[in-house]
């Protein structure tokens, strides 16, 4: 007789997305958020980064877009997500990072999530006003050498979220799942009012 070990950890994870404009600190704060709760960090523009440096197909399909400041196709996206996941089954949940950055990424996360028995908690909204996203990823370009940096490329790139990715704020609000966040005030000033609504679902681990 076969018998089947039901291990689904899935079922007792923590997922969150942490949701903004280019520049409104969601890298920054998921480092601040992994540290104090343990979850499995996942961020596309990282990822997508890597595949660029390996010189990937992948990558070399992204850095067309990335450098026009204009969103990696979805498919390409979606695709490298999934893989990413099913690595970490032991996770106790996951922070995803820059995604998803459009309406069609969203419904494909939820689906994705629900076949692997979990779901999306909460998403947590960084709100700050363009001049300062302007002045935080011009001053990034300064020294990151990040060929995405710069005064044209970031305005499109402000653009693209307004037109494709600020509509995922509503899709998330329509489930009741979305609380706005000020993001423009210091780095552990924000952390704090972060960690205020990340905490009444997962205690900090010491
Ligand atoms: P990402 O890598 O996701 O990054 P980002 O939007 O540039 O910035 P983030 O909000 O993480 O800001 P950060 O903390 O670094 O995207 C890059 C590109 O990848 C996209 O344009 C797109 O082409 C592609 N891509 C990624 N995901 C995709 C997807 N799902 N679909 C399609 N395409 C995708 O902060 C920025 C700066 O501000 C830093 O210098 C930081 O030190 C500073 N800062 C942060 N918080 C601050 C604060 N409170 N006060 C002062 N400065 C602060």
């Amino acid at each position: 007789m076969v018998i089947f070990a039901l291990h689904n950890n899935f079922l007792y994870m923590f997922n969150l997305v942490l949701f903004g404009p280019p520049g409104s600190g969601k890298g920054t704060q998921s480092e601040n958020i992994v540290k104090t709760y343990k979850l499995q960090h996942i961020s596309t523009g990282d990822l997508l980064r890597d595949e660029v440096t390996r010189h990937t197909p992948l990558g070399t399909e992204a850095k067309k877009y990335m450098d026009q400041g204009l969103l990696v196709p979805d498919e390409v996206v979606i695709g490298m997500i999934s893989g990413k996941i099913d690595d970490m089954p032991d996770a106790r949940g996951f922070i995803f990072d820059g995604f998803p950055r459009t309406r069609p990424q969203a419904e494909a996360l939820d689906k994705l999530l629900e076949f692997k028995g979990t779901k999306i908690n909460l998403v947590l909204a960084l709100e700050v006003p363009e001049p300062e996203l302007i002045k935080r990823l011009i001053g990034r370009g300064e020294t990151s050498g990040r060929s995405d940096d710069t005064e044209e490329v970031i305005t499109k790139r402000i653009k693209e979220y307004h037109q494709k990715t600020q509509p995922v704020a509503s899709y998330y609000d329509e489930q009741g799942k979305l609380e706005r966040v000020v993001g423009n005030h210091t780095i552990p000033e924000t952390f704090k009012t972060l960690s205020k609504h990340v905490t009444k679902y997962l205690l900090p681990v010491a």
